[in-house]
């Protein structure tokens, strides 16, 4: 039987205002199914974006859901999330949103390692505003406000999660729903900050002005710089360069996470335990 998303969505704002063949659709499908694989309550699941094309995901489904200021998704859901630890929180963030105006809440958010799920729709451009250069820009191409090529360097999102403390990072694409789908259901599964670099297309602001002429050619362009994370270990370092490997990048259970850490501080207040020390962190250090 085929899968009623109806029930997640919010369909008086259908259709969405996403461009047709825009790589948003497949994400929102994919993560919809993975709340639904793991039997998450509607109530039980608040969804937090900035502002951008991304930024409009929190509209469409049918969650508590927060669409706030352009790159503090992270300031928000950490908030929630410790007035409600016991609920899902999850940000969606462009890679303009996440990684450039908002990227000192997105570094904080991971080295606390709160428990929020952070899904980076990564289309390497500010999308909304038609074209600007974002840090996921790949160097040389196009940018309304780099017309003359991009000379910044290309940002790395997940080496930023993994140096920044994230316990859980991964990379994905909107080519393979199956996989993302999948990838969703672990990051939900974790306590901890799961980072997401999700790529998508952004055929009509990216690829039409990098001589993708259709959508089809932005994806093959996506397909072209990815690649496994074991078939990428695999290859000689100097053909790593532009290539950016999927698949769970970075998982530690180990580490505490920050709510746990904060009930702690509670107990201290309530008399129930003493004051945190060094001590309690000795072997983290
Ligand atoms: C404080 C602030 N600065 C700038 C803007 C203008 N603005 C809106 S969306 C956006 C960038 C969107 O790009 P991205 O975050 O990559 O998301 P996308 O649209 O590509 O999904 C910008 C600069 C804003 N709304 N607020």
């Amino acid at each position: 039987m085929a899968f009623n998303y109806d029930k997640y969505l919010r369909l008086e704002k259908m259709p969405t205002l996403w461009c047709w063949g825009c790589g948003d659709g497949v994400i929102l499908k994919a993560f919809i199914r993975a709340v639904d694989k793991l039997g998450i309550s509607q109530d039980d699941i608040c969804v937090v974006s900035g502002i951008g094309c991304s930024g409009r995901f929190s509209s469409y489904v049918d969650f508590n859901t927060v669409h706030t200021t352009h790159g503090r998704t992270v300031a928000f859901a950490t908030g929630i999330k410790l007035v409600h630890p016991d609920k899902y929180v999850v940000c969606v963030a462009g890679d303009g949103d996440a990684l450039a105006i908002g990227g000192n809440h997105t570094i904080h958010g991971a080295r606390r390692n709160i428990d929020i799920t952070l899904i980076i729709i990564n289309n390497f451009i500010y999308g909304l505003t038609n074209s600007q250069t974002s840090p996921t820009t790949p160097q040389g191409m196009w940018t309304v406000s780099q017309k003359a090529g991009n000379i910044d360097p290309t940002f790395n999102a997940c080496d930023l999660g993994i140096a920044s403390g994230a316990s859980f990072v991964a990379r994905e694409t909107m080519l393979d729903p199956k996989k993302l789908e999948k990838i969703f259901v672990k990051a939900l599964e974790h306590r901890g900050f799961s980072f997401l670099d999700i790529m998508s297309n952004c055929h009509i602001n990216l690829g039409r002005k990098n001589k993708m002429q259709s959508a089809m050619e932005n994806l093959e362009w996506i397909d072209s710089i990815t690649m496994p994370k074991k078939k990428y270990d695999a290859l000689p370092e100097e053909e790593k360069l532009n290539v950016f490997p999927t698949g769970i990048l970075k998982e530690d259970k180990e580490v505490r996470e920050y709510c746990d850490m904060y009930a702690d501080i509670i107990a201290v207040h309530q008399g129930k335990r003493k004051v945190i020390t060094q001590d309690d962190f000795a072997k983290k250090i």
